[in-house]
This record gives structure tokens, sequence and C-alpha cells, in this order.
């Protein structure tokens, strides 16, 4: 027993250590993903019969990843009804080791099919936008709204979050 009691404490103290160290290595990067819960809805307005409905889920998408202090833009797209077209462009900037921070320009096309340019509005919400990534916190649910303001009744929404993992 006087033998085996020291080894163990020697043993747990090395297991300790080990954990300590692997929690204070120093992140490289982060790895972006949508939350669950995280959706868009397109609404294409039709002049002639009912109005094409979509909603996306966008739970647990991937975005990408940024690696150092830096920034970067992720695009997402999604269509609705063969012409409306919403492009989530992203802007994600790792400030340090722990804080995000992101700016997301929401911007409608709408013409003779999803590939369309026909830019006809957009909604901003910008880089207010923080959120902790080491303690894997997720930012506050943004919401935003966008209409066609040029042509015909197209609207859309999305409400989504972001959660950001370490890479090391
Ligand atoms: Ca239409
Ligand atoms: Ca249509
Ligand atoms: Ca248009």
């Amino acid at each position: 027993m006087k033998k085996i009691l020291p080894t163990l404490i020697a043993t747990a103290a090395v297991l300790l250590g080990g954990t300590a160290s692997a929690q204070a290595a120093t992140p490289t990067g982060t790895d972006y993903y949508f939350t669950p819960g995280s959706t868009l809805t397109i609404t294409d307005h039709e002049s002639f019969g009912a109005n094409e409905v979509q909603t996306f889920n966008l739970s647990g998408l991937y975005l990408g990843r940024i690696t150092g202090k830096t920034t970067k833009m992720f695009k997402v797209s999604r269509c609705a009804g063969g012409e409306v077209r919403i492009d989530l462009e992203i802007t994600m900037k790792r400030e340090d080791l722990n804080m995000n921070r992101f700016e997301v320009f929401a911007k409608m096309f709408e013409g003779a099919s999803c590939n369309s340019d026909d830019y006809d509005g957009g909604a901003i919400d910008s880089w207010n936008n923080a959120f902790l990534t080491s303690s894997i916190l997720n930012t506050g649910v943004v919401k935003l709204d966008i209409a066609n303001k040029y042509e015909g009744g197209d609207f859309a929404s999305t409400a989504f979050q972001f959660t950001g993992t370490p890479v090391y």
C-alpha cells in the first residue's frame, strides 16, 4: 500500500498535466458552422397562380475554416421557384484566438433563372456580431428580411446563428 499510493498519485499527476497542456494549446484556426434551427425561406411571387415558397434548412451546414487572424468571405446560395436566389455573403473575421466577428449581406437576385445576376434588393447585419469560439459559444440569432424592391413581390427571411470550433 505504501508503495502503490505514490505511484497512483504520480500517474494521476501525469494525466492531469497532459490534459492541462492540451487545453492550453493555441488554436491555429476556427471551423464555422450554422447551428441547428438555422433556416432561409424564399417566396417567389407569381402574378398568376400561387407563390412558390421554399424553406431551406441550414442546420449544421459547414461554412469553412479560417486559419490564423484573418478575414474570409463565405457564401451560401439558395434558389426558389426557378428564379429567386438569395446569396448570404458572410464575411467572417477571426480577431484573435478566441474572438470572432462577422457581417452578413443577404442579396436577392431575381430573373430568368437561378443564375441571374439581376440584383433586386438586400439586407445587412453588420460587424456588431461577435462570438467566442474557444468555449464554443454560439452567436445570437441573426434575423434578416429581404424584399424585391424593383420587380414584383418576392421576399425572403432568414434566421440563423453560427458556432465556431477551434482547430488545433
Ligand atoms: Ca416569380
Ligand atoms: Ca417561379
Ligand atoms: Ca429582377
